[in-house]
């Protein structure tokens, strides 16, 4: 079931206010989520030279700059199934969160310092005119997204799924970009894109694209000195766990947001935990200033830890105001807010803010056009974008009937949508007035 809420209309004349409520859904039993599974349904050492890696006690995070392998060499990925955690099947922007935090611990020690901040690619890309040294000691270990191929998913993608092709030894091409499963980050249209190597191009044979991208979250802990070496204990008294870093998940980034709610409506949440420290003999194995972590199969340590806390929005709505209950909490803590009102200004009612899935005590977070303008290849303009939401354009010559837009959109910015008219009846044959709406998508 999908409900379809048309936004603000922008016009070639301004912008003139449309709005329509298409369709109704039932929505199952559901309410506050605060979880902390015991530990993961499955977690993984990705590393192209270990067949058992979902069966280790312990994988290891880092990169290599030998052209014949990713780069971000060694890679963990972490999966909690949440199906019978939180109700499964629910449209995505069903599942308003309020915190997403995993938390790993340390096998290793004072073998990695301390960095709690994004280290630019261009500190890693040593062959490129556009290097710059690394400016605080360390390098950060951050978690992003898991991406799949050769027909995986989540769902599928298991501890004993193979890793991917690998080819022999002396190949010039042993295993760059065939992992099944991998680090993965959105692209500037919203596409989830293999991380492992952004790096680019670190020697003559490897001529991939330098990118960078902003980290879900990056590993803390307060107690660290950024600098310092990370032990494997930060108190020597037992039981021995393993010195923590938790990484709390940006979910300001509605595109990351998004990915979660999408994740526990079919019930899969998986990420990646990724790190560039570099490996010993340009990755050859054996040891090197690289971190090593616990995984569910440790006998000493910790297993990974996930927590997540937020609301699965039901239809309940004891006020009868239009609101749903669970919406209104969320939001306001109360039932007071009446549908009508505009608490933050925005000039959107409480109502469309539900209907839009902006939030309706953020300003800065409403289903509004701006930016619009005219250019040569047609209409140019922006929008601020919600978790969980998908959205069409469409365009219309008098306000009454409506078609879709022809264009692109691309996130330019973090929560912001850019849509650029590429219309082929450009002129002479487009309509000489047409006005356009975003349509989202619950
Ligand atoms: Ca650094
Ligand atoms: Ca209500
Ligand atoms: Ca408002
Ligand atoms: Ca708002």
């Amino acid at each position: 079931m999908i409900r379809e809420f048309p936004s603000w209309v922008g016009g070639y004349a301004g912008l003139v206010a449309g709005g329509l409520l298409v369709a109704g859904a039932t929505v199952a039993k559901a309410g506050d989520f605060s979880l902390a599974p015991a530990q993961p349904t499955m977690d993984k050492y990705m590393y192209p030279f270990v067949t058992d890696g979902g069966q280790r006690p312990i994988g290891a995070t880092f990169g290599s700059f030998d052209s014949r392998f990713d780069t971000r060499d060694g890679q963990l990925v972490l999966g909690w199934d949440m199906a019978g955690l939180v109700p499964a099947l629910q449209p995505p922007s069903r599942y308003l969160l309020r915190k997403v935090s995993v938390t790993i611990r340390v096998a290793s020690d004072r073998t990695f310092h301390y960095d709690p901040t994004h280290d630019a690619v261009w500190t890693y890309a040593t062959n490129s005119p556009a290097y710059v040294p690394d400016a605080d000691l360390g390098r950060p270990v951050e978690l992003v997204g898991a991406g799949f191929r050769e027909g995986y998913s989540a769902a599928t993608f298991l501890e004993n799924s193979p890793f991917g092709f690998v080819g022999p030894w002396a190949g010039t091409n042993i295993s760059i970009g065939t992992r099944n499963a991998f680090a993965a980050v959105h692209d500037l249209h919203g596409n989830l894109i293999d991380l492992s190597n952004n790096v680019g191009q670190t020697n003559a044979a490897f001529t991939g694209e330098t990118f960078d991208f902003r980290p879900w979250a990056i590993g803390r802990n307060s107690a660290l000195i950024p600098g310092e070496l990370v032990p494997a204990e930060l108190e020597d008294i037992p039981p021995f766990k393993g010195t923590p870093l938790t990484f709390e998940v940006n979910l300001a980034d509605p595109l990351v947001a998004g990915y979660i709610q999408s994740a526990l409506s079919t019930g899969n949440l998986r990420f990646v935990i990724t790190s560039l420290h570099p490996a010993a003999q340009s990755g050859f194995g054996g040891g090197g200033p690289y971190p090593l972590w616990h995984l569910r199969e440790a006998l000493l340590g910790s297993p990974p830890e996930l927590r997540i806390e937020g609301v699965l929005v039901e239809d309940t709505d004891s006020d009868g105001d239009g609101l749903p209950d669970d919406w209104e909490r969320f939001h306001f803590g109360n039932l007071d807010q009446p549908a009508d009102a505009d608490p933050d200004a925005d000039s959107e009612s409480n109502a469309r803010e539900w209907q839009t899935g902006s939030a309706p005590n953020n300003r800065a977070s409403a289903l509004v056009i701006t930016a619009y303008q005219r250019r040569d290849g047609g209409a140019v303009f922006r929008f601020p974008i919600a978790a969980g939401r998908r959205y069409r354009i469409e365009e219309s010559p008098d306000l009454v009937t409506w078609g879709p837009g022809f264009g692109r959109l691309t996130y330019p910015e973090v929560g912001i949508a850019e849509w650029i008219e590429e219309d082929p009846r450009v002129p002479p044959a487009e309509p000489p007035v047409r006005y356009h709406r975003v349509v989202s998508n619950e």
